[in-house]
């Protein structure tokens, strides 16, 4: 418990009326895994604590801002600017209680009518304070994988600074771009091979013995012809169309004995020009920390008590496997080219 602004008017122990015995309250719910739920448009945060006493904070939130989101378990997706939330009245506040049983949180917080068992035998409720929310990419850290390539983010040039390392200059960096090289075969793909094929010292796939993994080399076999230009567009198109199972699949057509051209290094025909570029989307993860600026309870049995921090970590809530959409440069132009065109014919119209 830091930063006590005053002295806590609340001396945490409390006379059970059932049996006499002394229960003393850990009030140890700073830093919880909240759980999010929804109920009547409200969202609600809890974390309950069953060692040695029952106990749950509950912050319920009502504000327009959380509502533009993709599931009722993301608070924002906002991960620039931090949201602060006046707790006031009915609609935003957070509740502090105490139990007579052990409490399971999703039947309380989340139905509209609470279980009678366990009983609230002391209820404490905000007044005043703020809850401020700030949401931050949870798959940031040098091993996390943010594009699920298989390559942590510490090897794809993940720098912490921004200035992430882009091999293909198409606007991705290598950490979020699943097709690091532009070549339209996916990272996950051809980063690794048979246990006979050359390898680089970090052991990843490459063919051409060039010293550049497959993964990072646009000319994977050496032969002068552009990976991406010996993979039959409509190999790509149909990747395209599968909408982001982020292979071409089934193997790529253009193959002899079973073997693409891209890895042949004898075989440079069919040359195909094309510029179709794969999909880029992947999925992501987000965590959103939630600090109580001027925390202030006050109990709810008119004696007036009330429990202050001048901060107060209430906890985090993470969330995963949310999509993120990626366009490459080229990808955009051509967005904007198709829009333009379709405005020409508009006016023409
Ligand atoms: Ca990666
Ligand atoms: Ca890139
Ligand atoms: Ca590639
Ligand atoms: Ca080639």
């Amino acid at each position: 418990m830091k930063k006590i602004l005053a002295a806590l008017f609340f001396s945490f122990a409390l006379f059970s009326c059932d049996d006499g015995d002394i229960t003393v309250t850990s009030f140890d719910l700073e830093n919880s895994d909240l759980t999010p739920c929804e109920i009547d448009d409200k969202k609600v945060l809890w974390a309950v604590n069953n060692e040695d006493v029952y106990e749950s904070m509950s912050l319920e939130l009502d504000d327009n801002r959380l509502r533009d989101t993709l599931s009722q378990t993301i608070l924002t997706l906002d991960v620039s600017e931090d949201l602060e939330i006046n707790l006031s009245g009915e609609d935003n506040r957070l509740v502090y209680r105490i139990y007579d049983g052990e409490i399971t949180g999703g039947e309380y917080f989340c139905k509209g009518v609470p279980p009678g068992s366990p009983r609230v035998i002391e209820e404490y409720v905000s007044a005043g304070g703020v809850a401020k929310i700030t949401t931050r990419f949870n798959d940031i850290t040098l091993e996390a994988d943010a594009d699920a390539d298989g390559i942590p983010n510490g090897e794809e040039g993940y720098d912490p600074d921004g200035d992430h390392l882009d091999t293909d200059g198409d606007g991705i960096p290598d950490y979020l771009d699943i097709d690091d090289d532009n070549d339209n075969v996916p990272t996950a793909t051809e980063k690794n091979g048979s246990p006979e094929d050359p390898t680089t010292e970090e052991g990843y796939l490459d063919t051409d013995e060039d010293g550049i993994p497959d993964y990072l080399d646009p000319d994977d076999d050496n032969d002068g012809i552009l990976t991406r230009h010996e993979i039959d567009p409509d190999d790509v198109q149909r990747a395209i169309d599968e909408n982001n199972d982020d292979f071409l699949s089934p193997i790529p057509t253009a193959e002899v004995d079973g073997f693409p051209n891209y890895l042949n290094k004898d075989v440079f025909d069919p040359n195909f020009e094309h510029d179709l570029q794969l999909d880029h989307h992947i999925t992501r993860s987000y965590r959103s920390t939630i600090e109580i600026k001027n925390f202030n309870l006050i109990r709810q049995d008119g004696s007036g008590e009330d429990i202050r921090f001048d901060s107060y970590i209430l906890g985090r809530v993470d969330v995963t496997r949310i999509p993120f959409q990626q366009f490459t440069n080229q990808q955009q132009e051509n967005e904007e080219d198709e829009d333009n065109e379709d405005e020409e014919t508009d006016i023409e119209d």
